[in-house]
């Protein structure tokens, strides 16, 4: 069964002092073990039981009649990437082809950093912020509450959480000061550098 909550790949005190490890254990594992666990039940007996996650959010992505289905879903996918998008030693800049990439397509890395940090502080209420590939174009992207560009035939390489869980216990309402910790000491480059060669293979 692939509905699991997956291990955080640091310890839950190791994004600290930018979050806290009350944050990051309320954030896994309530609301991120939270929709898997409301999954499950919504799944339970259905054809959908045996399918991956991805699966899951592409089958259901603009169902009305299975709304619920895919809100956990996505929801669970897409917290799974955010916490590979942060890394303890994070921040800096990409390496590599992906390097390349975002200076040409966003006219240099302050240039990717301004354009992120305006359309994730933008975003009207509940949602997410990406780097993604999109036809072979590197884009940035908001959504709103759980819809995720996986759902839309794009290959998400770094997410950022808006929530305001995901933020409030450490920053209340100061979005903006979160999401430059994000890009500044938290962002992590070299899994979005894995995702983005994988699309070249
Ligand atoms: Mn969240």
């Amino acid at each position: 069964m692939n509905l699991e909550l997956p291990r955080l790949p640091y310890a839950p005190y190791a994004l600290e002092p930018h979050i806290s490890r009350r944050a990051i254990e309320l954030h896994h594992g309530k609301h991120h073990a939270g929709y898997l666990a409301n999954l499950a039940a919504l799944v339970r007996g259905t054809q959908l039981e045996t399918v991956s996650l991805l699966d899951i959010v592409r089958a259901t992505a603009g169902d009305r009649t299975r709304e619920a289905v895919f809100n956990n879903a996505a929801q669970a996918w897409n917290h799974a990437l955010f916490w590979e998008s942060m890394d303890p030693a994070g921040g800096g800049a990409p390496r590599g082809a992906l390097d390349s990439r975002v200076r040409q397509t966003f006219n240099g890395l302050d240039g990717f950093r301004k354009r992120f940090l305006d359309a994730a502080t933008a975003q009207f209420g509940s949602g997410w912020a990406w780097l993604v590939l999109d036809r072979g174009s590197l884009e940035i992207v908001a959504t709103s509450n759980a819809d995720t560009p996986a759902a839309h035939g794009a290959t998400p390489l770094l997410v950022c959480d808006v929530w305001e869980h995901a933020y409030y216990l450490d920053y209340q309402n100061r979005r903006a000061e979160y999401l430059r910790v994000f890009m500044d000491h938290l962002v992590n480059w070299r899994t979005a550098e894995a995702r983005f060669e994988a699309t070249h293979v």
